[in-house]
């Protein structure tokens, strides 16, 4: 429960721990890696046209690398300079393959699987063989040809959102061609909760919200993010709203320490040292209980006639059933269900609605729950009975992750393909399209499982790492033929991810490398253009490919030159062009080219309460409440009289992390020294006779770890934090069945000595 939050208050229980967010240490790591001889190289790639390699934020692009879409400068964050780093170490060495057999590689950690350097030439694993060896493009292209011509239901894509809307576009292209709609992404594992939910209620499962918008906003709900790491330029936004006289309402079972108190090195003399004050209001609900939460507030909303019911009645419908189903639900189960007390719900309550401009932001706190669709209706819903959608500088902004996992969904890499896009693809391949429903993520690992995949194709991204329950993931893996990979570094998914017969690992060039143009799409809906690149792998062994050019020469292949003639996209201005005939909003696609110009893309971001449903009006949906019971000791499988602690276990991301790539292995901000730590309260372990830095057993669903540090934090009594992709060996996830998204933020564990 929250008390009263300062960022240097008695919450800190460790000194050593920082006392704000961001600051002197993102300075530090900026210096560290620019000021070296490579530094050179970096800057040169920061200053490149294109969008950032991280977060869907959206830095970069023509305005050039430190700008945002609104042309401000020192846009630009410490996290986008870890990720270009990564992609300019120098290549794997030749030869480093033929003496490492896989039991070396599968001792690997994952950084130090990143740190091996670039992939720069292919390489295979046969069956049978425990080494990967390097492989000729006639013979991958042989062996494509063999696998893609088994039987289309049995073909699979999975992908990760960091290649281009050209790439994406291709892929799905030449999937549907092929008969199968099983295009698995990333996005499954993230925000699909959003998408499903938000289109439901609008009509458009994108934000709502432009970075215009926000900066018009004067409260922002910010609920399930860890924005000062993982979107760090969302937090200058927040600061910049708090000195005009905004409020921000954090929703967070845990308090991270940069939503309390930011130091932004763009503001270095009025942030950087003392820091920018940030969130007014800090809620820290039990894990899992938003919905309980935003019915609270609902219910405060309703008693506190706050409630906007001529904008109910003129563009909503459902609401009614919303009203009643907030007014039967008691103080005592709201309270009991979300562990937040009703002051505390009604003030905030009071805050959404004495704001005129409301935005309700989100990321994988709230989608990553068997209730996460239910999760969005109840902050949607809360937007909508306060008039806070369809109105400049207000509505409902989930933060999106990869840098174009947004633009991944759009270009119809999905298994819930929009039927205005299905009709177009129809017309370009002079076919129906299968009806044959795809598999997601988490159905094509099960589908493996059960056998039934030969070959699949995964551009970029680290499935077996992304995924609950490892050793499922690999043993699933294990039942397909052939699996290529189309990687620009190793990850744990080539040593543990193994297909039984053929495992392809293709190099590509990073976004900002490639020898043509591609586009890119931010979670505020804004589409770049980047710029071609050169790549500075130069050694004569090196032998990479671009995405486009290695998709459109597989497609070519396997479907011929009608009626698409692949090649030719290889000059991917003609990809664009068919985007832009292909999938609605994207019309100016067709001449960016000649143009260069950006663009916000048509019919997403509602300025008026006029939705893209039927009627035009948004659709509300009760949201019922969750059983949160955990197990008991007895569901273990430990002896009875184990003394230990069963908690929500929430897994994410450290600090120094891409999704499943470590790139330090300690997480200052949060005083985790490695990465084998269990975040947890004080009483919770006090509770189970264990103390701060002790070495305990951490049992899950699907497995234990040993030897795991206890780390005390300013987390609520009842939960836990733990880092992916380590974690994902022990647990086993729900799903919500409406969007396959796993319930990574809520499992059952037991910790013991
Ligand atoms: N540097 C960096 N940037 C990244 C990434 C990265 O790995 N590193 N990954 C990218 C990707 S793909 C994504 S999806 C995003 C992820 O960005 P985030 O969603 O910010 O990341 P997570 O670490 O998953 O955790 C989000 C927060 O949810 C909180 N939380 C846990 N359970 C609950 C709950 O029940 N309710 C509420 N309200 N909150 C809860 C956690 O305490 C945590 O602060 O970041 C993107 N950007
Ligand atoms: N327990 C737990 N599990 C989770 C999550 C969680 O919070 N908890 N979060 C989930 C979420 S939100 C997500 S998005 C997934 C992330 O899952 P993925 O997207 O599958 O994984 P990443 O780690 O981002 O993928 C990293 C790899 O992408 C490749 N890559 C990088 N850039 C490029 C490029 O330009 N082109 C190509 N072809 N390849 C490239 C590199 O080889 C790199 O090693 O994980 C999910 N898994
Ligand atoms: S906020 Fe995101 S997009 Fe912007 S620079 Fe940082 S990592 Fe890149
Ligand atoms: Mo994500």
């Amino acid at each position: 429960m929250v008390k009263d939050i300062r960022a240097d208050s008695e919450l800190n229980t460790d000194k050593q721990k920082p006392t704000m967010g961001g600051g002197m240490p993102i300075v530090g790591y900026w210096a560290e890696k620019t000021l070296t001889p490579e530094g050179l190289l970096l800057w040169k790639t920061l200053f490149h046209k294109s969008a950032c390699l991280s977060c869907a934020w959206g830095t970069g692009g023509q305005k050039g690398g430190f700008r945002n879409e609104d042309g401000e400068t020192l846009q630009r964050c410490a996290k986008s300079v870890e990720a270009i780093a990564s992609e300019l170490l120098e290549p794997v060495p030749v030869h480093f393959f033929a003496k490492h057999s896989l039991n070396y590689l599968k001792k690997l950690t994952s950084q130090e699987a990143d740190k091996l350097g670039r992939l720069s030439f292919p390489v295979i694993l046969r069956k049978g063989k425990s080494y990967y060896e390097r492989i000729s493009w006639s013979e991958i292209y042989q062996i494509a040809e063999a696998s893609f011509s088994k039987k289309s239901e049995r073909i699979a894509s999975y992908s990760s959102g960091r290649s281009s809307n050209e790439a994406a576009y291709l892929l799905q292209l030449m999937m549907r061609a092929l008969g199968s709609n099983n295009l698995a992404d990333c996005s499954d594992l993230c925000h699909a909760a959003s998408t499903v939910g938000l289109k439901e209620m609008f009509g458009s499962g994108t934000s709502m919200v432009s970075l215009e918008d926000l900066k018009k906003s004067d409260c922002v709900v910010l609920i399930g993010s860890n924005a000062p790491a993982n979107h760090p330029r969302l937090m200058n936004e927040l600061i910049k709203l708090r000195e005009r006289g905004g409020k921000v309402i954090v929703v967070n079972p845990l308090v991270e320490i940069g939503l309390v108190k930011f130091a932004s090195p763009a503001y270095p003399i009025k942030s950087l040292l003392t820091g920018s004050d940030i969130s007014s209001l800090y809620l820290q609900p039990i894990p899992g209980s938003d919905v309980a939460l935003f019915i609270g507030i609902q219910k405060s909303l309703i008693e506190q006639h706050m409630v906007q019911y001529s904008y109910l009645q003129k563009h909503t419908q459902g609401w009614v059933e919303v009203i009643e189903q907030a007014q039967a639900t008691s103080w005592e189960k709201i309270t009991q269900t979300c562990g937040i007390s009703k002051d505390l719900i009604e003030q905030a309550a009071v805050a959404i609605a004495s704001s005129d401009r409301v935005v309700f932001a989100w990321a994988m706190g709230v989608t990553q729950h068997e209730n996460g669709v239910d999760n969005i209706f109840s902050i949607a819903n809360t937007a909508l009975l306060t008039g806070n959608a369809g109105k400049v500088g207000s509505g409902t902004m989930p933060i999106r992750g990869h840098s174009n996992v947004q633009g991944f969904g759009s270009m119809g890499v999905t298994i819930r393909l929009k039927e205005e896009i299905r009709l177009a693809l129809e017309k370009i391949l002079e076919r129906p399209l299968s009806r044959v429903p795809g598999y997601d993520t988490r159905a094509l690992i099960e589908a493996a499982d059960e056998d039934k995949i030969d070959t699949l194709i995964c551009l970029g991204g680290n499935l077996y790492g992304a995924n609950p329950n490892s050793a499922q993931a690999s043993s699933a893996l294990k039942k397909i033929d052939t699996i290529f990979y189309i990687s620009t570094k190793p990850n744990l998914g080539h040593f543990h991810g193994l297909a039984k017969r053929n495992t392809i690992i293709i190099p590509v060039f990073a976004r900002f490398e490639n020898p043509h143009k591609t586009t890119t799409e931010s979670g505020n809906n804004f589409v770049r253009l980047n710029d071609e690149g050169e790549t500075h792998l130069r050694d004569e062994d090196v032998d990479l490919i671009s995405e486009i050019e290695f998709l459109t020469e597989i497609a070519h292949r396997i479907h011929g030159d009608s009626p698409v003639n692949w090649r030719k996209l290889q000059d991917t201005k003609y990809i664009r062009q068919l985007i832009a005939q292909t999938i609605p909003g994207f019309e100016k696609m067709a001449t960016i080219d000649e143009t260069k110009e950006e663009f916000t893309i048509g019919g997403r971001i509602f300025h008026k309460p006029e939705f893209a449903t039927k009627s035009g009006k948004a659709s509300m949906f009760v949201t019922p409440l969750p059983d949160l019971t955990l197990p008991s000791i007895r569901d273990f499988d430990v002896p009875e009289y184990t003394k230990g602690v069963i908690l929500a276990l929430g897994t994410g991301r450290s600090y120094s992390q891409h999704n499943t790539v470590v790139y330090k292995a300690e997480d200052k901000f949060r005083g985790m020294p490695h990465r084998n730590c269990i975040l947890m309260n004080k009483s919770d372990a006090e509770s189970a006779g264990l103390s701060e830095h002790q070495r305990v057993t951490v049992q899950g669903n699907a497995g234990k770890m040993e030897n795991v540090e206890v780390i005390y934090g300013s987390i609520r009594e009842g939960a836990a934090l733990m880092f992916y992709p380590e974690v994902n060996a022990i647990i086993h996830t729900k799903v919500d069945s409406r969007c396959g998204t796993p319930a990574f933020k809520r499992v059952p564990i037991l910790v013991y000595k």
